[in-house]
């Protein structure tokens, strides 16, 4: 195995012992520099020297979103506010704003462990890499911009939009690695098709895709219509961005957290109870080297599992299918979008974008699922997996929705993170 640091080599034990280390220092740097971890460590009476093992973790308190906004916007800062060297924002599309903030010294380490998700991808010096997710407040294109510069790779920093050009680009400049929401990168492989394009002819052969929730039927439809192979990376701006977690070349259907810098737990989301390898709750991460926003056990709402390490020293998680926060609860059933997304890539005439809309008649929620036919699909065929598709949505899930059949390009196309659901319950129907 051939890997981009040393610590991918280190034993379990050498790991454990830097951990215990870096998160020592943390929380001491944590509550010595910043008001509302002092106050919060006190109200929960813990101390930063009661962390003598890694499993006195949980004992300490949570940090959750509420924090962060009651923090806005850098109250959660254990440094000196002229020491900052970047800010970027959560991508939160409801409530107030939160921010995050970055030393050098934090912006370094972000680069490094994008690097290392670059190369565990089969990314190397020299190669170019297009990065399409977007520049700005959004921690996606500049994580992944300073993290593949920090390889050695030529950057291409597109940013997101402006598809057509996209396109163009990818076709003169030839970069061999992509980077960018995988729903984006659908929409690529519409506007190829637009311009009768073949995109099995482009350069690209690696592909980061994340910042979303994908499918392994998303996966086979990107690689099976670039050539390209698809790996997942996982990362939260609270933690420090994209770079968090990475699907290895080597260890591939699973993510390897770099928990040299993000230790991971699993808690039961009700009880806030630790859980064990295997099982699965909401991911929590507590940051071992953040410098300007050090965070302690942040619950980030996405749902997973840990899973023993392979080769690399570090656990692995499972993919990301669903927030806890985007669970529908439709007539008491559990609905996540995720499990539609399964199941539409089920069918060959119906087209890989989705969109869920939820209305109120009367009393009861109505959810109305928006799909399309494939371009060349037969109009029929593609009816017809319409109507088995919501048959399919009611006996596997058990909930009753209308699948609603557009033409090729009805269904909004995303240029980032795509928006899968559309809340109409508050209009007048
Ligand atoms: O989305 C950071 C990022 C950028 C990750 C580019 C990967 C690539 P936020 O905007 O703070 O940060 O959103 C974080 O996005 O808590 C997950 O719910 C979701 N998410 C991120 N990566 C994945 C993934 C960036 N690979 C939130 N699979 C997280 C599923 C993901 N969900």
């Amino acid at each position: 195995m051939e890997v981009y640091d040393a610590i991918e080599r280190a034993t379990v034990a050498d790991l454990r012992r830097l951990q215990l280390e870096r998160m020592q220092a943390s929380f001491a740097a944590a509550y010595a520099g910043c008001s509302r971890y002092r106050a919060k460590f006190d109200a929960a009476g813990v101390k930063p020297s009661d962390l003598k093992s890694l499993d006195d973790l949980r004992r300490f308190p949570f940090t959750t979103k509420a924090d962060l906004r009651e923090a806005y916007p850098l109250d959660l800062c254990a440094v000196p506010k002229e020491t900052l060297a970047r800010i970027h924002a959560s991508s939160g599309t409801t409530g107030q704003p939160t921010v995050v903030a970055y030393t050098r010294g934090d912006v370094a380490t972000w680069s490094d462990v994008v690097a290392r998700c670059l190369h565990a991808a089969g990314a190397r010096p020299g190669m170019k890499a297009h990065i399409a997710y977007g520049y700005g407040l959004f921690t996606g294109g500049l994580g992944a911009h300073y993290g593949a510069e920090a390889l050695g790779c030529t950057v291409i920093p597109v940013s997101g939009g402006q598809t057509e050009r996209q396109v163009r680009l990818i076709e003169d400049l030839r970069p061999e690695i992509i980077m960018v929401t995988p729903s984006y990168m659908l929409a690529i492989l519409d506007e190829y098709r637009r311009q009768g394009l073949d995109q099995r002819q482009s350069s690209l052969r690696i592909g980061l895709f994340g910042a979303e929730p994908w499918s392994e039927g998303m996966r086979s439809e990107i690689e099976t219509a670039f050539g390209l192979q698809a790996f997942d990376i996982y990362g939260l701006s609270e933690v420090i961005g994209p770079g968090v977690a990475q699907e290895c070349a080597d260890a591939p259907g699973e993510l390897t957290i770099w928990e040299d810098h993000f230790y991971p737990e699993i808690i039961d989301p009700e009880t806030g109870e630790p859980l064990p390898e295997g099982a699965a709750g909401e991911l929590v991460f507590t940051s071992l080297t953040k410098q300007a926003m050090p965070i302690v056990r942040y619950r980030t709402r996405d749902l997973t599992k840990l899973l023993p390490a392979i080769g690399r020293p570090m656990r692995r998680m499972a993919r990301v299918g669903a927030r806890s926060d985007d669970m529908l609860i439709i007539r008491g059933v559990n609905l996540f979008p995720s499990q539609i997304e399964e199941l539409l890539f089920g069918y060959s005439a119906l087209a890989p974008h989705y969109e869920v809309e939820l209305r109120r008649q009367g009393r009861l929620d109505q959810v109305r699922i928006r799909v399309e036919s494939r371009p060349a699909a037969n109009p029929r065929l593609a009816a017809e997996q319409a109507n088995d598709l919501e048959r399919l949505i009611k006996s596997t899930i058990g909930v009753s929705v209308g699948v609603q059949l557009g033409s090729a390009g009805s269904v909004m196309r995303s240029q980032g993170k795509a928006v899968r659901v559309v809340d109409r319950r508050a209009e007048p129907s």
